[in-house]
């Protein structure tokens, strides 16, 4: 909950969330439980592992991406059985009912599964299930996101890859595109150039993480290597301003994840992000939890923050609601049924204000 004025106006809005890992979204609490229930055991060298409360305040004090990656990996761990992943999802899809999200579309990592002996199809049985009882109770839509782990070989990826496409995941919906994530620096995009084009030509969507902890030159090689039509997080696009011209231009929407980056080190301060920056150069941009679990923030807290932070309008806020559902891979029917209620929700706060 932030104090400034737009609160109510930013809690009701209807949102659109797209950067979100779910694997990100294990609390200690489930991850604890998970662990008891599938006899899974936890480090003991580390006293992070002594209880929920222990690993929380833990999780305040991550010093990069690495690290947090570090025990991003030992959750993974706690997750087995279809039933777990649908726990998982689950228990994310309600949490950001309760934020106002309306379409969710979410990252999975199979091969954090596939490297401990989970099948793939078990992951995204599980996964299924979560999001058809999302819609049917909550009215949430979502999609699902395949990303490859890039500090995995290539091989890993595209045998992935060429196992979900096989299954007819691309073809009949399942799953709607492919992202890239996990230690950025040394690992460019380009290493996954041959999957890139095959999925373009099987017209699968395509994003991948970048500009993060990687320079700018990350996300121009995303684009023109690998053919994206998004980026994820992409703060250091502000450093090169032609390429941010060029993202402006081509609509290019990026998906940015302000608590995250700053947990990370990314940047000192929320105020270090180029948010002012995207708005004044026409970049589309979303705002995202990523890792909410871990960051210490759901899609709400992330809004509030940056509300705090550069103290946007109405109209603003406004322009990054439609922006964010524009930028969605959902069917154009439901992307006008969103857009119309965001129309209705600005008329009537401004009716109201
Ligand atoms: C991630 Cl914040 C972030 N960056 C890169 N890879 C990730 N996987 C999960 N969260
Ligand atoms: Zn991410």
């Amino acid at each position: 909950m932030c104090k400034t004025s737009l609160h109510p106006f930013l809690k009701a809005l209807p949102k659109c969330e797209q950067h979100l890992h779910l694997e990100g979204s294990l609390s200690p609490e489930l991850l604890f439980r998970l662990a008891a229930l599938n006899n899974v055991a936890l480090p003991t060298s580390d006293p992070a592992f002594e209880s929920p409360a222990s690993l929380l305040a833990r999780y305040e004090r991550f010093t990069s991406l690495d690290d947090f990656l570090h025990y991003y990996f030992i959750g993974n761990s706690v997750l087995l059985t279809a039933n777990d992943f649908e726990s998982l999802a689950y228990e994310y899809f309600t949490r950001a009912h309760g934020d106002g999200v309306v379409h969710a579309e979410v990252f999975f990592d199979p091969q954090g599964h596939t490297t401990r002996g989970i099948a793939y199809a078990i992951v995204v049985e599980g996964f299924t299930r979560a999001q058809a009882r999302a819609e049917k109770d909550f009215g949430i839509t979502s999609k699902l996101i395949l990303c490859f782990l890039r500090h995995l070989p290539v091989m890993d990826a595209d045998n992935i890859f060429k196992e979900a496409d096989a299954l007819g995941h691309f073809s009949n919906g399942t799953v709607v595109g492919i992202g890239l994530d996990s230690s950025e620096a040394g690992f460019p995009p380009e290493l996954f150039r041959d999957i890139y084009a095959t999925a373009a030509t099987k017209n699968i969507r395509r994003t991948a993480h970048a500009g993060e902890e990687g320079d700018a030159s990350y996300i121009s090689r995303s684009i023109d290597l690998c053919g994206v039509q998004r980026i994820d997080h992409g703060i250091r696009l502000a450093d090169n301003p032609l390429l941010m011209k060029r993202v402006a231009e081509e609509k290019i929407l990026v998906t940015m994840c302000p608590i995250s980056n700053v947990k990370l080190r990314c940047v000192n301060e929320l105020k270090d992000l180029p948010i002012r920056t995207f708005l004044d150069n026409g970049v589309r941009f979303s705002i995202n939890s990523d890792d909410p679990a871990y960051f210490g923030g759901y899609i709400q807290d992330n809004y509030c923050a940056v509300q705090e932070a550069f103290g946007l309008s109405v109209v603003e806020w406004g322009g990054i609601a439609k922006a964010a559902i524009e930028g969605s891979w959902c069917e154009d029917a439901r992307k006008m049924t969103m857009l119309k209620s965001i129309e209705e929700y600005l008329t009537k706060f401004e009716a109201q204000a």
